[in-house]
């Protein structure tokens, strides 16, 4: 269908186009990778370099999590501390699996570079992109210098204001004063509690169950898998107790910040429904509060939203990433759609906006398993090679372990 056949406001009523996306989460390919459709988003950009366009503004942003650099591995492993080596590793991970992305970038830049633009947004999936060292990869692997823009943790058009989320949520906002610290003579992120926690325990772990992070509604899978909780706190528990406050307690480490209390939160996330309301709320709020902007957009939830004040509005994108829904008494899974916003503009105002749903790309073959019980055995498992490590060490830990319980 052309773009001419579609509902669009007429040419002479807008003079920019945003397109919106969050959450793709792109890993670095094969079964665990959250996005493995590059040709898929490539071809879906490509029905914008369409002749109505052009001349008028078109602006691409990628609202945060756009790469999956939190579960990318740099060298087999999952580091806290990331300087520019780190980074710029993982990065080439997942640009490695993902040429046709690029390509996509790069031909909706050169179908009107003066009118166009692409704007990277930092999320807690991709702190990485605020290394000038990466953005300059990015920028070279789309062929375009001035046309791709890094704007940090949010970026403005006149009246909407767009930022991932992740800065609304207490486990993931990072210090936006102090992004980066010095730390062995390195300049690292300093990434926030929530992402220390999920590297140094959740995520060296997903070989085992990636599966599951993508499935929805958790309290089903956890119905499906009742060991799972039981799992997840013995292992945050033996993190805390055991690695985590000796380093603590004889390190300087600048990112050593998590208390249990936090820890608690971390496994309270994974087994509620509802990842963080307050971010809504605060949101809202602030749309009572002023007139500043008459839109906002956010994505990092996973879950997609509109919630209007009068004429001010706040849309909150779904993820672009592969999500399941488990349905039913044999938890059968299904699809869930992918979406992202368009907003047309005039100057400095919204004249319309509207969340495109697209048909769901073809999966690779074994990316979902036939049946979350599966799993059961997967986590039995662990539990039990998680309980005989522990029974190793269980003379020297139980010493620390009454110290740590004391102080808590
Ligand atoms: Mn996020």
């Amino acid at each position: 269908m052309s773009f001419s056949e579609r509902y669009l406001p007429k040419k002479e009523d807008f003079d920019r186009l945003i397109l919106c996306f969050s959450d793709i989460e792109m890993g670095s390919g094969g079964i665990m990778d959250d996005f493995p459709h590059s040709d898929f988003f490539a071809e879906l950009l490509d029905k914008y370099n369409d002749s109505y366009f052009l001349g008028t503004h078109v602006d691409l942003v990628f609202n945060g999590d756009t790469f999956d650099l939190l579960k990318t591995d740099f060298q087999g492993k999952y580091p806290r501390h990331i300087d520019k080596t780190v980074a710029l590793g993982k990065f080439f991970k997942v640009a490695a699996a993902h040429p046709q992305f690029f390509e996509g970038v790069r031909k909706f830049l050169e179908f009107d570079q003066k009118n166009r633009r692409a704007i990277f947004i930092t999320g807690n999936h991709d702190f990485e992109l605020l290394f000038p060292e990466v953005q300059r990869v990015i920028r070279s692997a789309c062929g375009f210098e001035n046309e791709i823009l890094f704007p940090g943790l949010s970026y403005e058009f006149g009246k909407v204001r767009v930022e991932h989320g992740s800065q609304h949520d207490t486990m993931f906002a990072l210090d936006e004063q102090h992004p980066f610290v010095e730390y062995d003579g390195k300049k690292i992120l300093n990434i926030p509690w929530g992402s220390v926690a999920l590297l140094d325990v959740i995520i060296p772990l997903k070989d085992h169950f990636f599966h599951l992070d993508r499935l929805k509604p958790k309290d089903k899978v956890l119905e499906a898998l009742p060991e799972f909780k039981e799992w997840l706190v013995s292992r945050l528990w033996n993190y805390y107790t055991k690695d985590y406050l000796k380093d603590f307690l004889h390190s300087s480490d600048p990112l050593k910040k998590v208390k249990w209390s936090m820890l608690k939160e971390v496994i309270r996330r994974f087994y509620t429904l509802h990842a963080d309301v307050s971010i809504n709320m605060s949101m809202k709020e602030e749309l009572e509060k002023s007139d500043q902007f008459s839109l906002y957009l956010i994505g990092h939830q996973h879950e997609t939203g509109w919630w209007s004040f009068g004429n001010r509005k706040i849309i909150q994108t779904g993820c672009f990433r592969n999500e399941f829904m488990i349905e039913g008494p044999d938890h059968e899974i299904s699809r869930i759609n992918k979406n992202y916003v368009e907003v047309f503009m005039k100057g400095e105002r919204v004249v319309r906006s509207r969340i495109e749903e697209v048909d769901n790309p073809p999966l690779p073959e074994n990316y979902v398993p036939m049946n979350v019980s599966e799993y059961r055995e997967v986590i039995r498992n662990l539990l039990k090679s998680f309980s005989e490590e522990q029974q190793k060490n269980s003379e020297s830990k139980q010493r620390k372990n009454t110290e740590v319980e004391s102080t808590l």
